[in-house]
């Protein structure tokens, strides 16, 4: 009796425990979230986006309707610009991976899409074997993928989720990477890429993919590893925008990560703080927050769906203050050579509106942007292109620092220098 006592109080200890990490704004704070990434589906001036789609659909709520007209707009508009690429035959195997997540998560005839390359149609997912095939001779001769690990890792993933056979060596490829750690975005590792190399190589791993799999465990042992090592002191997996694709690869790979978790409250705390505004970073992060991962759509059946979603009023954003600070741009050229200007601007000001009032002020200073699925990239400062097919970008700091977001989302609040510098990668 005396231990069934114990037993009891200890289970209602843990069940307290439990429940007080679990904040109670939680709901608030995801009926938001969910909510900002349904009104951007509504931005009629950005390409649709296949990612927003993705979570719009991994989350517990939904809006089917908003939903459906989502999917019919990249089945048009964003399908129509993968054709263009193939067409000019330049590489797209995270865009074309993307789009079968999205197709496959809203439960659609992924297996009778096709797509139409120099007047030839071929189904979709032949597309994305192709894709993967070529970036896999690129790593045999140049060591590393056409586009990038990222990248590499979604179109296996996104072949395996649809239940089509990866070819071992395009899986081998990716188990080598991972042993070696070649997945770098700038000067550091990239934790978004180890999240998303784990997810491509568990569903490989749960489809009995890679014979024999020995290695295969031991390159998920070292992401694993790579990512509970990658938390920082205040609970995130690499930065604040990689840990909703670190928790995801973490759950997918079979760890306990519950809200009592450092890197949970770490997310829940960003969420709370206004972190996630661009919808692109919503996207990555609200499937981890419900505990769930791009894994889950493997099994996905469409069935018995929510729809209570609902926009509510678009919140009103108050007028910033009105004083100004002083910013220093330094211009770094691929020779070395460097340029400097002085604006002030009224603090709350992007870099991005920054940028484009000294362009007004000064014919010295010319800059020009990429769309992407983030948002703008920068391509262009002063004449000089840091391309991606001439593996260059220009890399953005403040004082020193290396900015963590882009030139729209990143605001100038005090005083300080910002760095364009045009990097090697
Ligand atoms: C690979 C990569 C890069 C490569 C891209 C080139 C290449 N071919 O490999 C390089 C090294 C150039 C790069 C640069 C930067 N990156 Co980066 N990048 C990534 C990564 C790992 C994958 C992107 C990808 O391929 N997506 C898949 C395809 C299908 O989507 P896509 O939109 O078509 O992809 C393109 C854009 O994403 C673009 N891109 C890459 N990074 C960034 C960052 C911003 C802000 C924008 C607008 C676009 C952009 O390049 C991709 C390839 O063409 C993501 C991780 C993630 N979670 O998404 C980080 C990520 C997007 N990058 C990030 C950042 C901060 C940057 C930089 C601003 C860093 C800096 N301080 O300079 C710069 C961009 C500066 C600029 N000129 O505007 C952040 C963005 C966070 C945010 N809230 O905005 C991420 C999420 C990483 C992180 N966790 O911090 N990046």
């Amino acid at each position: 009796m005396k231990m069934i006592l114990c037993f009891i109080a200890a289970l209602i200890t843990i069940t307290a425990a439990d429940t007080s990490c679990a904040g109670s704004d939680h709901e608030t704070l995801l009926l938001q979230l969910n909510q900002d990434l349904l009104r951007a589906t509504e931005n009629q001036e950005s390409l649709p986006n296949p990612s927003i789609h993705i979570a719009l659909r991994l989350s517990t709520r939904h809006n089917l309707l908003k939903e459906t007209q989502y999917l019919n707009q990249l089945k048009t508009k964003f399908f129509e610009d993968i054709e263009r690429t193939l067409n000019r035959n330049e590489p797209v195997v995270g865009r074309l991976a993307l789009y079968v997540m999205a197709l496959k998560s809203s439960c659609d005839d992924l297996h009778n899409a096709s797509l139409t390359v120099g007047g030839k149609s071929q189904p979709l997912l032949t597309h994305l074997k192709k894709q993967l095939e070529l970036e896999k001779e690129h790593i045999a001769s140049g060591n590393r993928p056409l586009t990038n690990y990222y990248q590499y890792s979604l179109g296996i993933l996104a072949l395996c989720l649809s239940g089509v056979r990866v070819n071992p060596h395009v899986g081998h490829k990716l188990i080598h990477a991972s042993l070696k750690s070649l997945f770098i975005h700038g000067d550091s590792e990239s934790v978004d890429t180890v999240a998303m190399a784990g997810m491509a190589l568990q569903c490989l791993k749960e489809a009995d993919a890679v014979q024999p799999n020995e290695e295969l465990d031991k390159a998920l042992e070292k992401i694993k590893q790579k990512l509970v090592n990658s938390q920082r002191d205040d609970g995130h997996l690499g930065n604040e925008f990689s840990t909703g694709l670190a928790v995801q690869a973490l759950l997918a790979m079979g760890n306990k990560v519950d809200e009592c978790d450092k890197s949970m409250k770490a997310l829940w705390s960003a969420a709370r703080n206004g972190s996630y505004h661009n919808p692109m970073a919503i996207s990555q992060t609200l499937p981890a927050l419900q505990q769930r991962s791009y894994l889950n759509l493997k099994n996905k059946l469409c069935l018995n769906e929510d729809d209570t979603l609902t926009l509510g009023p678009t919140p009103v954003v108050l007028p910033g203050q009105t004083v100004t600070v002083q910013v220093e741009i330094e211009v770094i050229k691929a020779d070395g050579s460097s340029s400097s200007f002085q604006i002030r601007v009224p603090s709350g000001t992007s870099l991005l509106e920054t940028m484009t009032l000294l362009q007004q002020k000064r014919n010295d200073f010319k800059f020009k942007t990429e769309d992407s699925l983030w948002g703008p990239f920068l391509s262009v400062l002063n004449g000089e292109q840091a391309r991606q097919s001439d593996r260059r970008y220009w890399h953005i700091a403040s004082d020193g620092k290396s900015l963590s977001q882009g030139v729209k989302d990143y605001k100038i609040e005090a005083a300080q220098k910002i760095t364009f510098k045009n990097t090697v990668y």
